[in-house]
């Protein structure tokens, strides 16, 4: 399984990596990377996973935070959080996105930066995304809210950027145009 110490941070220069497309049919390698994502978030949300293990909680992860440079993420919340997605996604892109933006109204953090970055972090409102799943079938899906934000963050950590690249350095509150903000109770 996934422990912290697994996971690598900000400066390890695997984080501002373009990570490789991954092949099918997926190797036992890259199938058991996919699904360990998948138990670390699962887990992570888990009273019990998170005190024995130590483990910071989250709603997804991506495979170079596992200094894995392959475009392989997971994203899992659970019923009670109100949201129902739970998906592996391997070699994913957004299609098509909404013009009008969002933010969560409490700013983002990450499992691989050990501090905490004040700012709005502006994404699409609203996404259409491609991926596949384990056995190599195309999926299509439509995202919005916070499903829709954390799709976009761990697409980003394919391709090197860190949530706080968005941030508005000069004024990290600063009203973002044409845009909502998501308000979510977030118990790190
Ligand atoms: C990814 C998220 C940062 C913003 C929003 C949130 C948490 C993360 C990072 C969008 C994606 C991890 C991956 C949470 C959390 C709400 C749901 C259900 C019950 C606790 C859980 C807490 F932990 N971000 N952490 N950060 N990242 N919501 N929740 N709750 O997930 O770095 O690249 O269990
Ligand atoms: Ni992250």
């Amino acid at each position: 399984m996934i422990l912290m110490s697994d996971i690598i941070r900000e400066g390890h220069p695997t984080l501002r990596q373009r990570a490789e497309q991954v092949e099918f049919p997926l190797t036992e390698e890259n199938r058991k990377l996919a699904e360990e994502l998948m138990e670390y978030v699962v887990n992570s949300q888990d009273e019990e996973m998170i005190e024995k293990y130590d483990l910071r909680p989250g709603v997804g992860i991506a495979a170079p935070q596992v200094n894995e440079p392959k475009r392989i993420f997971a994203i899992h919340f659970d019923e009670e959080s109100g949201e129902d997605l739970s998906i592996i996604a391997i070699n994913p892109k957004i299609v098509s996105h909404s013009v009008e933006k969002a933010y969560l109204a409490s700013g983002e953090g990450c499992l691989s930066v050990d501090r905490s970055i004040p700012g709005y972090v502006p994404r699409y409102a609203r996404i259409t995304i491609k991926a596949f799943d384990l056995e190599g079938n195309e999926y299509k899906l439509r995202l919005k809210g916070l499903p829709a934000i954390a799709f976009q963050h761990e697409l980003d950590h394919l391709n090197g950027v860190m949530f706080y690249d968005h941030i508005n350095s000069d004024n990290p509150f600063a009203e973002i145009e044409n845009a909502v903000a998501i308000t979510r109770d977030i118990a790190e």
